[in-house]
């Protein structure tokens, strides 16, 4: 897969990205068992000058096609996390950060195929799961890369593949009308099944670190699941986006205590996400109808203001990396349904980055894949 990105000066943030010309060109390297299918589609896409403003709309040629034949056999795994050596001898194993990269990577409906790029560029596909499930990636092994999983709302089966060893895991937990809200609530490194059930306002979590059953009423009707380590204690807690009084509000795992914080109006939408990389999840909202990204830091208590993609773009905010951007912050990021693109505002440099990759229909799913 060869990309080419978009490079504009840091002010160009305010403006809208579809303000933006651009060409973008993919080969998309597929792999097969014993084969390699190399499918090339090349993508040349041409966004209009003020696209936005003359609501002229960018125009995408073609996009990924769907890969041939059966999926490959999961790749080996590679331990996640860094060995640090002194000589010969092993001294310490570390996660250089607390949040892995993320790549991008879509889950389609119709295929029940999961799409993954990764920031080499590499491909990898893998099917899994049917058109009515829901996808709910997670690291439920605990290696540092997220797993390949479903949630079939009729059955309330979670059908997980380690990513450690392509051993399949099944978790009888939760039913349709569940949210799927999978998160490390105990702090054992392992991703919990866990739902956030909407009818009686509980969340109800399956333990990794013991097995045990855990469930708290918290919320009102009407709010956004929004799980995320607020007070950065290394586990999850469980909050929710309250849309009438725009406020988020907390219940800290380590203290028990509730908070509340506002931020933004009622319309705009959650995309908690680590914007200031200090390792806890900070307050954020983005408004559909302007772009407008209203971003808490944590680190210092101030709010950051960006304008960051179109009202039919979906957020993706994640942390994303390549040779220009490798700290440990959230990046804002939409996708654009309509062309399959990703466009991704660096933390780093506030360089804009453009990545194809998916189709109309499809899921964005960006997480820690390392695949
Ligand atoms: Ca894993
Ligand atoms: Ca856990
Ligand atoms: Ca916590
Ligand atoms: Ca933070």
């Amino acid at each position: 897969m060869r990309q080419r990105e978009g490079h504009m000066s840091r002010n160009t943030r305010k403006r809208r990205i579809g303000d933006q010309s651009e060409r973008v060109g993919i080969f998309a390297r597929l792999k097969a068992n014993r084969a390699v299918i190399v499918i090339a589609v090349l993508v040349v896409a041409t966004l209009g000058w003020a696209a936005i403003a003359n609501k002229r709309s960018a125009t995408i040629v073609s996009t990924i096609t769907a890969p041939p034949g059966t999926p490959p056999p999961m790749p080996a795994n590679a331990p996640a996390r860094e060995y640090v050596y002194a000589g010969s001898a092993l001294v310490s194993t570390v996660e250089p950060f607390r949040v892995p990269p993320n790549d991008v990577a879509v889950w389609r409906p119709s295929s029940g195929m999961f799409y993954v790029l990764n920031s080499q560029g590499q491909a990898t596909y893998y099917q899994w799961g049917i058109a009515t499930d829901v996808p709910a990636p997670g690291d439920y092994d605990g290696d540092g890369k997220t797993d390949f999983c479903v949630f079939r709302p009729s059955t309330g089966v979670w059908y997980i593949v380690n990513s450690s060893n392509g051993a399949v895991q099944y978790d009888t937990y939760g039913t349709s009308g569940d949210k799927p809200v999978p998160a490390d609530y105990d702090g054992d490194g392992r991703s919990d099944v866990a739902i956030w059930r909407s009818s009686n306002l509980t969340w109800y979590i399956h333990k990794s670190s013991d097995g045990g059953y855990a469930s708290s009423a918290f919320g009102n009707s009407g709010d956004v699941a929004t799980p995320g380590d607020f007070d950065g204690d290394g586990r999850s807690d469980t909050a929710v986006w309250r849309n009438s009084t725009a406020a988020f509000w907390v219940l800290k795992s380590s203290n028990g205590q509730t908070i509340s914080y506002s931020i933004g109006q009622s319309g705009d939408e959650p995309v908690v996400g680590d914007y200031d990389g200090d390792g806890k999840a900070d307050y954020a909202v983005r408004r559909p109808s302007n772009g407008i990204w209203l971003t808490f830091n944590s680190s210092n208590g101030s709010v950051s203001t960006n304008q960051w993609g179109l009202s039919s773009d979906i957020a993706v905010p994640a942390r994303y990396t390549d040779t220009e951007d490798t700290d440990a912050k959230t990046d804002i990021a939409v996708w654009r349904p309509s062309t399959g693109v990703w466009y991704i505002l660096r933390s780093s440099n506030g360089n804009p980055r453009y990545v194809a990759w998916g189709m109309n229909g499809d899921i964005p799913v960006p997480a820690a894949w390392r695949r």
